[in-house]
């Protein structure tokens, strides 16, 4: 069964209609929430996001355009198989395979984390991976099971072994997910580098790394926000980014060769005063403004 018929699509993001065929991106929601170990909620994620964008303004004060100069569709939310991670996954990766083919560029509203080995199929061994992220996910099995939220990028690596990986707020790790990255060639980012040294360093580094790839996917947990700025997350962790500093960088890294975006681990029954799920639309709003402009400006 296609995944068009596996769509639930009721409020739009920031309630905005266009037509398809006017725009190149696609709002997606996955609200996989099955493997969480600690709070579960993030299944509230897109429409609590999509909900609160409507009152945020269009206006970007870093590029100086409006959203309405631009054009974004947003498919609904996939209706994904209760309590079935794999094939919640195979319902994710066929339609982004669909939206790739049809040049579409995904912008995926989680859901835990996990989703983004959905993309896998999407991405190539010439792609950067540019994961933002409290923790690296990077370990081979977590409380028993390969497939989970802490597992993802682990398991997004041996789809994709020769891709490039960046990790950008680094801050909770075990020792064997950091000489596991160390042995592969991933760069880390820490977010206590980032506080210390500006983040200038870092784009620049990455932006290089960009350079010699041929697509650019970012993977945007929530969690890389310090919870002082976005408490509703489902594995909260001290001494983060603020939202500056990580808006400021995702916008820097996004041009005309992303192939697609997620959002993750938001957790709307964690949130306060929808702090995280605005800073997540904005988010949204950042990112498709910066890649339309991108193409425009080329
Ligand atoms: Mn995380």
């Amino acid at each position: 069964m296609s995944w068009r018929l596996r769509i639930d699509r009721k409020f739009p993001f920031a309630n905005f209609q266009t037509k398809r065929e006017d725009s190149s991106v696609s709002i997606l929601g996955a609200p996989l929430d099955i493997s969480n170990s600690h709070a579960p909620g993030t299944v509230y994620a897109p429409e609590h996001i999509r909900r609160v964008a409507e009152s945020l303004e269009w206006y970007s004060f870093i590029s100086q355009r409006d959203l309405t100069e631009f054009s974004f569709y947003d498919e609904g939310d996939l209706v994904l198989y209760p309590g079935d991670i794999k094939r919640s996954l195979e319902l994710i990766s066929e339609s982004l395979s669909d939206l790739k083919r049809e040049g579409r560029i995904p912008i995926i509203l989680g859901g835990e984390h996990t989703i983004t080995l959905g993309a896998a199929d999407i991405l190539s061994s010439k792609c950067l991976i540019v994961v933002f992220d409290a923790h690296l996910d990077l370990r081979e099995e977590y409380l028993g099971s390969n497939l989970n939220h802490a597992t993802v990028m682990r398991r997004v690596w041996e789809n994709v072994p020769s891709a490039e990986f960046a990790f950008v707020g680094t801050r909770a790790v075990t020792l064997e997910e950091l000489s596991f990255a160390k042995k592969e060639g991933m760069e880390i980012f820490t977010s206590r580098m980032i506080w210390k040294y500006g983040l200038a360093e870092a784009v620049k580094k990455i932006i290089k790394m960009a350079e010699n790839t041929e697509c650019v996917y970012i993977s945007f947990d929530m969690d890389v926000v310090d919870p002082g700025f976005a408490p509703g997350v489902g594995t909260p962790e001290p001494l983060g980014l603020d939202p500056h500093t990580i808006v400021e960088m995702v916008y820097s890294l996004i041009g005309k060769k992303l192939v697609g975006m997620d959002i993750v681990e938001v957790n709307p029954l964690r949130d306060c005063g929808e702090a995280t799920t605005s800073l997540a639309a904005k988010i949204v709003i950042e990112s498709i403004i910066k890649y339309e402009s991108s193409k425009i400006e080329s």
